[in-house]
């Protein structure tokens, strides 16, 4: 039988993160089951699921949360033979570039290893079952790095952190389990992407919450790092739809996706005060070189026309109404 969205089955990693909450809500709308890797945690780390979440009690339920870990293969190769995905996203990851240069080790594991483990599961499930199923990596910009905006599917890697290296790794993997084994494997090379989900330690995130803290008079002052770096930032729920459109295409290949729009950390800063009401925006700010990172990525730029061209995907949200969005989410804080 041919599987249409409505009985196909899909596993991501990472469901708990921002990404993997947008991906769910796309999936389970186009009716997909879907089945999600959680880990273990001494409190609930599933808040961006809440609006989705099924009980296990529910009858013809269609989210199924798993326990386990990319740093885990057993598990992983379990959970894959278990549930017997169509498509699988590994959206998972330590994803955040500065923590990286303090657990390089760690983030290599994951965010480089993990995508392994995972291919490797893959292949040993195919050769065992017959069935087939579609891999999609959560690559990144940073793996850029250094390389000269604008950049795609083209340009030199030249990654600046331990993060970005790890990117790289499991980058080629992909690359080399559909080149050598057949597999239909894929790269979605993501710009960065924000929203009202963004995890709180991320620039843009840290920014938004901020403001609104500051302008509801429960702090002061909003410390940040380098303000001079430049990233193209569009809207996650639209980059989630790109993933799967990228599984939906005959043949496997890899895409940037992005705006083709660059503004500094300090623009973005000045847009977000300016959106609460908030004018001199200079007033708020301290510099604390602990936010500064050994190695920077200065500038990133998408060139995204192959994801136009072939999967006819277009950034909807412009970085202005990102900022309104995010701001507007953060408005009216809690006291903690
Ligand atoms: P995120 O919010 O930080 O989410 C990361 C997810 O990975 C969380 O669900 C996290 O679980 C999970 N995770 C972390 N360590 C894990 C481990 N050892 N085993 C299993 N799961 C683990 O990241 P995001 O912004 O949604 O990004 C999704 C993916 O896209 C990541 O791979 C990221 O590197 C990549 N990416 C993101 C961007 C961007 O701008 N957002 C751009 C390019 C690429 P917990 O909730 O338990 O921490
Ligand atoms: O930093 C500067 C910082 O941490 C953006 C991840 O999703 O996108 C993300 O990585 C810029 C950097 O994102 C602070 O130096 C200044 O230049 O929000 P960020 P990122 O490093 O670009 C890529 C594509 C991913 O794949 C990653 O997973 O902002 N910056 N002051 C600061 N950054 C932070 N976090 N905190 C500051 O106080």
């Amino acid at each position: 039988m041919k599987k249409t969205a409505k009985n196909k089955v899909a596993l991501i990693t990472g469901i708990t993160g921002q990404d993997g909450s947008f991906l769910t809500e796309f999936l389970l709308k186009k009716g997909y089951e879907v089945h999600g890797i959680i880990r273990r945690a001494s409190t609930f780390n599933t808040s961006r699921l809440a609006k989705i979440y099924q009980d296990p009690h529910e009858k013809d339920r269609k989210l199924f949360l798993i326990h386990g870990d990319l740093a885990d293969a057993e598990n992983i190769r379990k959970i894959i033979y278990t549930v017997k995905p169509n498509e699988i996203y590994n959206l998972g990851a330590q994803s955040h570039v500065r923590v990286s240069f303090d657990i390089p080790e760690y983030t290599a594991n994951v965010t480089g290893l993990g995508a392994l483990r995972i291919l490797e599961a893959i292949k040993d499930f195919q050769d065992h079952t017959g069935q087939k199923i579609k891999f999609y990596q959560a690559s990144s910009s940073e793996m850029f790095g250094a390389s000269p905006a604008p950049q795609n599917e083209t340009t030199p890697l030249r990654p600046q952190s331990p993060y970005g290296i790890a990117k790289v790794f499991a980058y080629n993997a992909t690359k080399l389990y559909r080149e050598a084994y057949g597999i239909f494997a894929v790269n979605g090379i993501l710009f960065n992407h924000e929203s009202e989900r963004r995890g709180e330690t991320f620039v843009t995130r840290k920014i938004t919450r901020a403001v609104a803290r500051i302008k509801a008079g429960l702090d002061k002052k909003l410390y940040l790092g380098n303000l001079d770096a430049r990233r193209d930032w569009g809207y996650a729920p639209e980059y989630m739809e790109a993933a799967w459109l990228m599984m939906q295409q005959p043949k496997p290949d890899d895409y940037v996706i992005g705006t083709g729009e660059t503004h500094s950390v300090r623009e973005f800063v000045e847009l977000a005060f300016k959106e609460a009401g908030l004018k001199d925006y200079k007033k708020y700010i301290g510099i604390d070189p602990r936010y500064y990172r050994p190695a920077e990525v200065q500038n990133l730029v998408a060139d995204a026309a192959k994801a136009g061209k072939v999967l006819k995907w277009k950034p909807k949200t412009k970085f202005a109404d990102l900022v309104k969005i995010m701001v507007k989410a953060d408005a009216n804080p809690k006291k903690i």
